[in-house]
């Protein structure tokens, strides 16, 4: 079964793959494809800018297509910067931009910083319209710690560890993530719908 992952995140395409490469996908990027569109997310939910992208991209590929809408969520900030994480510190922001804001907007507020990582997947195909969600909850720490993964991983540390995203191994990071949650979702479901070798029926 072919499906297309619609997003123009390459660390988050690299997750994705990762993640499904225990099933027998045959999973394509917008890149494969030539596809080069950038979907507007101007919706106010995860759940909202998760079908924007995976229909707006089904409707030119045809091809069974995910798009994950994610982001973080600080108790302390009203759960901002939410569906606005990726361009919380302005339009063409890098991510230590937006680290930085954070933590300056952290900065006069009591510890600990309590936040959620969140992964929102729609799965769109001529059949099918489903949404898979995942979460994980940790705090934010005082400063980036970190190489690995990409965002917010240097600034957040999930429950039960004392490393920062960024500093667990994608194998680690990919065990426990909101991302890996939502796939597992997913991953499920497609078990539904296909044959053991992922013939699909969709
Ligand atoms: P696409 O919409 O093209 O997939 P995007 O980066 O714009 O790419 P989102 O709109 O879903 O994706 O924004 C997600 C942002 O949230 C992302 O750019 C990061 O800043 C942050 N984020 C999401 N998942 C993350 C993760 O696993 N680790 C660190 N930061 C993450």
């Amino acid at each position: 079964m072919k499906l297309l992952i619609a997003s123009n995140n390459k660390n988050k395409i690299k997750e994705i793959r990762e993640i499904l490469n225990d099933y027998n996908l045959e999973i394509l990027s917008l890149d494969d494809l030539g596809i080069d569109v950038e979907v507007i997310e101007d919706a106010d939910t995860f759940e909202g800018n998760a079908r924007k992208k995976a229909h707006e991209i089904y409707s030119i590929a045809n091809i069974p297509t995910i798009a994950d809408d994610s982001g973080l969520m600080v108790d302390a900030l009203d759960d901002k910067p939410g569906v606005h994480s990726a361009r919380y510190a302005g339009p063409s922001c890098s991510y230590s931009d937006n680290n930085n804001k954070l933590l300056s907007e952290l900065s006069n507020k009591p510890k600990p910083h309590r936040a959620k990582f969140v992964s929102v997947i729609n799965f769109k195909s001529a059949e099918y319209d489903e949404i898979f969600e995942g979460y994980f909850e940790g705090e934010i720490v005082e400063s980036p710690r970190g190489s690995y993964g990409f965002g917010y991983d240097p600034v957040f540390k999930p429950d039960g560890y004392d490393l920062t995203f960024a500093e667990l191994s994608s194998e680690e990071k990919n065990k426990i993530s909101h991302r890996s949650r939502s796939l597992q979702k997913l991953k499920e479901f497609l078990k539904t719908i296909t044959d053991c070798n992922c013939q699909t029926i969709i």
